[in-house]
């Protein structure tokens, strides 16, 4: 019997250091990255995408970065006395399990001053940069001025 009983403890100190290592920083995914084009001389746009993460533990986005605009800012949008507006957040959570999807209306890159404009098509970089697994280089589709989905426009 006590033998049987110092296998299974065996076990559990196996188990405990394999389970420490699964932290990989290559958790976190990010999908379909897209942008609205801009219209005519617009100063401001925002990048929307998906993040998913397959690690183990929770990460956050902390800043994000483009050449295509002077200032990027993550954001979020608040109901504010029954208006709609925009805020900025320090991060954005991204937790394992849960993808963290940010779309119109809701939580997104914001692109403040843009130096050229988005066209329809077109891609352009964005960096993410992730408390835990460091920077993502994504490339952003352009969509239609008015898509609200990476996948086509809504009439
Ligand atoms: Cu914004």
């Amino acid at each position: 019997m006590p033998i049987i009983t110092r296998r299974a403890l065996a076990l559990t100190l196996l188990a405990a250091p394999a389970a420490a290592q699964h932290t990989p920083a290559g958790g976190i995914q990010v999908q379909q990255p897209w942008a609205r084009a801009s219209a005519g001389s617009a100063a401001n746009g925002a990048a929307y995408l998906t993040i998913a993460n397959h690690g183990t533990s929770a990460d956050r986005l902390v800043s994000a970065a483009s050449p295509v605009a002077r200032t990027v800012e993550l954001h979020t949008h608040l109901m504010d006395n029954g208006v709609m507006r925009m805020r900025q957040v320090q991060a954005i959570e991204v937790d394992p399990g849960t993808p963290t999807v940010l779309q119109p209306s809701g939580l997104h890159v914001m692109l403040i001053g843009l130096v050229q404009p988005l066209k329809e098509g077109e891609s352009f970089p964005l960096t993410l940069r992730f408390a835990q697994a460091g920077e993502r280089i994504v490339q952003v589709r352009v969509m239609g001025p008015g898509a609200m989905a990476p996948g086509g426009g809504m009439h």
